[in-house]
C-alpha cells in the first residue's frame, strides 16, 4: 500500500509534505490506540510513562464505555448544569464533517458549553475580514506570475510547503522573495532578502511602509476611489509613522524601511503572502489588518498574481447550520444557547473557571457559569498544544473531573482521561474537504478499514445521542447523507451553496476534485479578488477605517502598541528574552511527534533554545550546554543552539510533546493565556522567558 498526490489536482500536483508522506507509518504504529480503555480504578490522572500507558487502563467494549460515559454525562448535566460539561477540539481533522457536524448536534442538544476555537487564527481572520469582509486571496496557482513575493509572518518551505513550488517559478521567471520573520526559516534563509523583525512589530512596520507609500506618492489613487473607505483618515494616521520611529521598534534601519516600501509599491505584480504567524501576538490582530491594507493601497489586487493570500477559506460557504443544528440548543435541558468558553484559556478554564468570577485578559468575554466538571476531548491533544501548559494540567488532573478522549494514540492529554476511545486517522472515513489555500471542493474516501475497533467522530456522537435518548432523526444520518447537508443538495441533485450552485454529489464523487464556479476557467477567467462590486464589509469597501470597531470602542484604524510581553514592559527586567515558541517543520503541531521516522527529520532542533550568540555570553552559555528556560508560568530544561541570525534578545524552540521530554513538560508551559487585541486568539509569540545555565 502507498499513499501518493493526485497529479490532477492543480495546486497540489501529485505530491506530498515529509510529513505526510509517511503516513502509513502512522496508521500502522505499534502505538495505535485500537480499543476503547477505561482507566483502572486507583490510578492517579498525569503523565504517565511512554510506552506503559497500556497498563493503566483496561481495555471495555464499545458498549460499555458508552453507557458508562452518556450516564456520566447525564448525571453531570443533572447536578452541575450541562454547562458545566465542555468539549474541546481543534484540527485534527479538518474534514467538514469530522471537524464540526455530529459533534455539534450532540453537545447543542445536550446543552454543554460551546467552545470558541481560537487557538489558531481568529484574530487573523477577524482582521483580515474588518479589511475585506470575506477571506478570499490571490490563487496560489497564481503566484507564479509575481514579480514580489513577499512573505510576511509566513513560513512558507515548512509549513505551506504547496505554493512553494509556485514561488519557485515566479523567482524563475525574475521574481524576488522577501521574508519578514524573525526566525531565519527555510523561507527565509533562501530569500533574496530575509527582514528579522523583532516580534509583535508589524504593525508598526506596516504603517511605516504605508507612509512611505503615500510620501512618495506611489499609492493607487483610482483603486482607492474606487475599492476602498476610510484613505483620508488612515492617511492622516501614517503621518505619525516615521522610517526612525518604525526602526526603532523593528530593528531595521529606516533606509530598509524606505527600501521595502519602495520595492512594494513599483514592482507588479506583487503577492503579499500573509499566513497566521503574525497574529499569534499581544497586538495580532490590529498588525494583520495594517498589513492587509498594503495590497489595497497599491491596488496590487489588480494584476494576476498579484494582491495576497492570507486564506482562501472564506470562498467556501458550507451549510453549517444543517451540520451544526444550534436549534437542537433549544431542546436541551437549559433551552437556549449555552454560554461560550475560549480554548486559548482551557488552564483558567478547568482551575477557576465559576470560582471566582473573573474578566478575562484584555477585557475579553467573561465566561460564567458554572465550573467545567466534564472535558470530552476529540481533534485535539490540549496537554500539548494549549497555552500555559502547567495550569492546563493542574486542571486536567483534578480528580473532580470527567474526561472522555477520543484519539489515535497515547498522547500528553490521554493520560488524564478516564476513558479513551480509538479513533479513525481520514484514510479510514469519508469526508468532504474545503480549503485554505485553492479553490476546490474535495471528497476524500474511505479507502482502509479501521484498525482494530477506531470509530469516526461523526459515528461516535451518533452512538452517544442514541444513549442518551436524543430522538431527533439527525443523529442518525449517515456521512453521505452529511456530506450531501453540507452541500446543501436540492431537489435538482445541486448545491445550494454559494460559488457551489454547480455541483452535484455525484460529480464530487466521481472526480474527487471539483473547483468553485468562479475557478471554472481560471485561464480565460482568472480570478481577482476584490477588484469589482460590493464588499460584504459595513460600507461595502475595502475598509482602511471600520466603523465597526469604532463601535465596539476600539480604534478605528490600525496603530502600533508594543505587546505587554515584550522588551518594552516592565516585566521584560525579570524575563528579557521574547520567546518564539515554534511549530516544528516535521510535525503537524503535535501531530506526528510520537513517530521514530518524524523524530529523527526533527532532530537537529528539537528540544534546543536557540539564542543569540550574545545572549548566551551574556549568560555563561555555550553552545550545546543544558540551560533552564523559565518565566513566572513554568520552566523547561533545553539545549542551547546558539543562531546569529535571530534578533538580539529573542529565542527560539519548537513544540513537542511534554511527556517525550526528559522533563516532561514543554514550551507551552511558558506561554501565556493572554488574548489578542482582535478575535481572542492566542498568543503563542508574545512570550517573555530568562535563560539560566543549569
Ligand atoms: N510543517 C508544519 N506545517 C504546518 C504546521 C506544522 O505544525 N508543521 N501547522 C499547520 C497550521 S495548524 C498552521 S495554522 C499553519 C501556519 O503556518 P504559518 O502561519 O506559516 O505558521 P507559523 O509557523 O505559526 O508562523 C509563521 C512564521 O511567523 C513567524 N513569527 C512569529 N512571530 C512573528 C512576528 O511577530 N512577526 C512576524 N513577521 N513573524 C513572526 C514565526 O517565526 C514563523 O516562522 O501551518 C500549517 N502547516
Ligand atoms: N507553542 C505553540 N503552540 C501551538 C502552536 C504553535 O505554533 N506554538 N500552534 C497552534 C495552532 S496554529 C494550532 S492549529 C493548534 C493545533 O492544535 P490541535 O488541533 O490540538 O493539533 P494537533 O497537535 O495536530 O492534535 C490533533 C489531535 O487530533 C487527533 N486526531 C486526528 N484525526 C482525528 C480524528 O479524526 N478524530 C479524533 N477524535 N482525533 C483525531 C490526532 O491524533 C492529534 O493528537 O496548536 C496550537 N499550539
Ligand atoms: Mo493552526
Amino acid at each position: 500500500m502507498k499513499v501518493e498526490g493526485d497529479p490532477s489536482q492543480p495546486v497540489t500536483r501529485g505530491f506530498l509534505c515529509g510529513k505526510v508522506a509517511k503516513y502509513l507509518d502512522r496508521v500502522y504504529a505499534p502505538d495505535r490506540i485500537l480499543y476503547p480503555l477505561r482507566r483502572k480504578a486507583g490510578v492517579a490522572k498525569g503523565p504517565l510513562q511512554r510506552g506503559c500507558e497500556h497498563e493503566f487502563f483496561e481495555r471495555v467494549s464499545w458498549d460499555e464505555a458508552l453507557d458508562a460515559i452518556a450516564a456520566r454525562l447525564k448525571e453531570i448535566g443533572d447536578r452541575h448544569g450541562p454547562e458545566s460539561i465542555l468539549p474541546y477540539s481543534y484540527a485534527g481533522t479538518i474534514g467538514v464533517l469530522g471537524y464540526g457536524s455530529m459533534d455539534r448536534r450532540f453537545f447543542h442538544r445536550l446543552g454543554a458549553s460551546q467552545l470558541d476555537r481560537t487557538i489558531c487564527s481568529e484574530a487573523g481572520g477577524q482582521a483580515w475580514n474588518l479589511v475585506y469582509g470575506k477571506k478570499y486571496g490571490t490563487p496560489t496557482e497564481d503566484v507564479r506570475f509575481a514579480k514580489l513575493v513577499l512573505a510576511w509572518g509566513a513560513n512558507i518551505h515548512g509549513n505551506n510547503i504547496h505554493l512553494w513550488p509556485f514561488v519557485e517559478e515566479a523567482r524563475h521567471n525574475g521574481a524576488r522573495l522577501i521574508v519578514i520573520d524573525p526566525y531565519r526559516t527555510r523561507t527565509a534563509a533562501v530569500a533574496d532578502w530575509h527582514i528579522a523583525i523583532r516580534p509583535g512589530t508589524d504593525a508598526a512596520l506596516a504603517l511605516g511602509m504605508m507612509r512611505v507609500i503615500l510620501n512618495e506618492g506611489l499609492e493607487d489613487r483610482a483603486y482607492i476611489a474606487e475599492m476602498t473607505h476610510g484613505f483620508e483618515a488612515l492617511a492622516e494616521r501614517v503621518r505619525e509613522y516615521t522610517p526612525e520611529r518604525v526602526a526603532a521598534w523593528t530593528g531595521m534601519t529606516a533606509a530598509e524601511i524606505e527600501q521595502l516600501a519602495r520595492e512594494y509599491a513599483t514592482t507588479r505584480p506583487a503577492m503579499l503572502r500573509l499566513n497566521y504567524g503574525v497574529q499569534r501576538s499581544e497586538n495580532g490582530g490590529t498588525a494583520v489588518r495594517a498589513i492587509a491594507m498594503l495590497p489595497a493601497l497599491i491596488g496590487a489586487w489588480k494584476q494576476r498574481g498579484g494582491g495576497g493570500q492570507l486564506s482562501t477559506s472564506g470562498a467556501f460557504q458550507w451549510d453549517k447550520k444543517a451540520l451544526e443544528r444550534p436549534d437542537l440548543a433549544l431542546a436541551s435541558p437549559i433551552g437556549r444557547l449555552a454560554r461560550v468558553v475560549n480554548m486559548s484559556q482551557l488552564g483558567h478554564v478547568l482551575t477557576e473557571l465559576g470560582q471566582r468570577s473573573e474578566q478575562g485578559n484584555n477585557g475579553a468575554k467573561e465566561q460564567d457559569g458554572p465550573p467545567v466538571h466534564a472535558l470530552f476531548v476529540y481533534n485535539s491533544n490540549p496537554g500539548a498544544i494549549a497555552p500555559n501548559h502547567n495550569a492546563v494540567c493542574r486542571g486536567m488532573a483534578r480528580d473532580d473531573l470527567f474526561t472522555v478522549v477520543h484519539e489515535q494514540f497515547f498522547t500528553d492529554t490521554t493520560d488524564y482521561a478516564d476513558y479513551i476511545l480509538p479513533a479513525t486517522t481520514f484514510l479510514e472515513q469519508t469526508d468532504v474537504q474545503g480549503a485554505y489555500g485553492h479553490y476546490f471542493v474535495q471528497l476524500s474516501k474511505q479507502a482502509i478499514d479501521p484498525p482494530g475497533q477506531a470509530r469516526p467522530n461523526v459515528w461516535l456522537f451518533g452512538q452517544l445521542a442514541q444513549r442518551m435518548g436524543f430522538t431527533e432523526a439527525c443523529f442518525r444520518d449517515t456521512p453521505e447523507e452529511m456530506i450531501r447537508q453540507a452541500l446543501a443538495i436540492g431537489a435538482d441533485g445541486h448545491s445550494k451553496n454559494a460559488n457551489m450552485e454547480h455541483i452535484t454529489f455525484e460529480d464530487l464523487d466521481r472526480e474527487g476534485h471539483v473547483p468553485l464556479a468562479f475557478y471554472s476557467d481560471p485561464e480565460k477567467r482568472p480570478f481577482l479578488p476584490y477588484t469589482s462590486g460590493a464588499l460584504p464589509t459595513p460600507s461595502g469597501k475595502i475598509e482602511f477605517f471600520s466603523e465597526t470597531l469604532v463601535a465596539a470602542g476600539a480604534d478605528g484604524l490600525p496603530n502600533f502598541v508594543p505587546p505587554i510581553e515584550s522588551r518594552w514592559s516592565g516585566a521584560a527586567k525579570e524575563f528579557p528574552l521574547e520567546l518564539l515558541s515554534r511549530k516544528s517543520d516535521n510535525y503537524m503541531n503535535s501531530t506526528f511527534a510520537n513517530l521514530p521516522g518524524h523524530r529523527k527529520m526533527e532532530a537537529r532542533t528539537s528540544q534546543r533554545i536557540e539564542m543569540h550568540p550574545a545572549d548566551a555570553q551574556s549568560r555563561g552559555v555555550a553552545d550545546g550546554e543544558r540551560v533552564r528556560v523559565f518565566n513566572d508560568r513554568g520552566s523547561l530544561e533545553l539545549t542551547a543552539m546558539l543562531n546569529a541570525s535571530l534578533p538580539a534578545g529573542v529565542v527560539a524552540a519548537r513544540l513537542d510533546w511534554a511527556k517525550l521530554h526528559a522533563d516532561g513538560t514543554n514550551i507551552n508551559a511558558l506561554t501565556s493565556e493572554r488574548l489578542t487585541d482582535i478575535g481572542d486568539g492566542a498568543t503563542f509569540y508574545s512570550t517573555l522567558v530568562e535563560v539560566a545555565k543549569v
